[in-house]
């Protein structure tokens, strides 16, 4: 249709063309919960306000429920920049950014507030810089509680009690180490597929924070949960690095405070989410155990610690800012 115009003109025609495309993108994100969840609210928030604050530049289409697939096949997505943002728990990210693993050490945090001071000062910005350097860029931090174990058969009240279980965890070296020094049979899993496999006795049990325990169902097939909160791991919007570092600062201002109002929503609604799943599961009959002594589950994880210093002797310092923030 252009031969009979100016070589010029189709150039300049061109030029408007992919100055178009450059200049309005359109991100794809993950997030594996339903309707409803804290970080499902929080991501779709985000999605309004990257559009919102970069004035139409930039739009961004949340897929939820894990429509496009496991979260650790969704990680690599992200850092490849198949997709562009992810709401990711950092276990599965420990495996590929080691200093991003110690938040996945259990007993590492005393509790919520000082995992976010943590976040909030030198041992996030080291932890970021790990995950940034593999390809993937947290722009902020969600709550995703502490996670304790449930099983079909028994409370659980020490490391004894775990011995002979097959428990369910994420994909991760840590969490493997952690269960099998328990004296339980470890056994990664994807997300997905847990519901069926404690229903089936594929696995006795699994670990999982409130929230997650009541909106997968797992309540209904392993009803007692109890309060070993051995791990509590932060979760992030994570963004795939070019994509973010191809904006213009005034374009990545904007998707980080995007971010940064999107989790503040995220936090409240969590709160309020861990309150209302444990009255749901305990008014479906879920038998809640406090563990009146958790010293023993947290001596018994000295080998996994020793484990992740032999591997990665540099993080040792990082360790220990981290259990040395009040
Ligand atoms: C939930 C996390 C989710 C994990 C899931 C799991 O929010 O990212 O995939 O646990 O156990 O609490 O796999």
């Amino acid at each position: 249709m252009f031969h009979n115009l100016p070589k010029s003109l189709v150039g300049a025609l061109a030029l408007t063309v992919i100055g178009c495309a450059a200049s309005a993108e359109s991100w794809r994100g993950w997030n594996i919960h339903p309707a409803g969840y804290p970080n499902t609210v929080g991501m779709d928030r985000f999605a309004e306000l990257v559009e919102e604050k970069t004035g139409g530049e930039i739009t961004l289409q949340m897929f939820h429920g894990g429509t496009l697939g496991s979260q650790p096949d969704a990680v690599e997505q992200v850092r490849l920049g198949g997709l562009q943002v992810g709401n990711f728990n950092l276990g599965p990210i420990g495996p590929i950014a080691p200093a991003a693993n110690v938040v996945s050490l259990p007993f590492i945090f005393k509790d919520i507030p000082h995992m976010f001071r943590v976040l909030d000062g030198e041992g996030g910005a080291a932890i970021a810089a790990g995950m940034a350097e593999k390809g993937l860029l947290p722009l902020a931090w969600f709550d995703a509680g502490a996670r304790s174990f449930y099983n079909g058969s028994k409370p659980i009240n020490t490391p004894a009690d775990v011995e002979g279980m097959k428990i369910r965890v994420m994909n991760n070296d840590l969490f493997t180490g952690m269960i099998a020094e328990l004296g339980g049979n470890p056994s990664p899993m994807a997300f997905a597929e847990v519901q069926q496999a404690l229903k089936t006795g594929v696995v006795d049990g699994a670990e999982n924070n409130w929230p997650s325990y009541e909106s997968t169902g797992h309540y209904e097939v392993a009803g007692y949960y109890s309060l070993s909160q051995h791990l509590i791991i932060p979760e992030c919007i994570c963004v795939n690095a070019d994509a973010f570092n191809a904006l213009t600062p005034e374009l990545q201002a904007a998707v980080t405070a995007a971010a940064q109002e999107a989790a503040l929503l995220q936090r409240d609604l969590w709160v309020e989410r861990e309150a209302a799943s444990r009255e749901t599961v305990e008014a479906a009959g879920v038998l809640v155990n406090e563990v009146a002594d958790k010293a023993p589950f947290q001596a018994a994880m000295t080998p996994v610690y020793e484990a992740y210093f032999e591997t990665n002797p540099d993080l040792r310092p990082l360790v220990e800012l981290i259990q040395a923030t009040e």
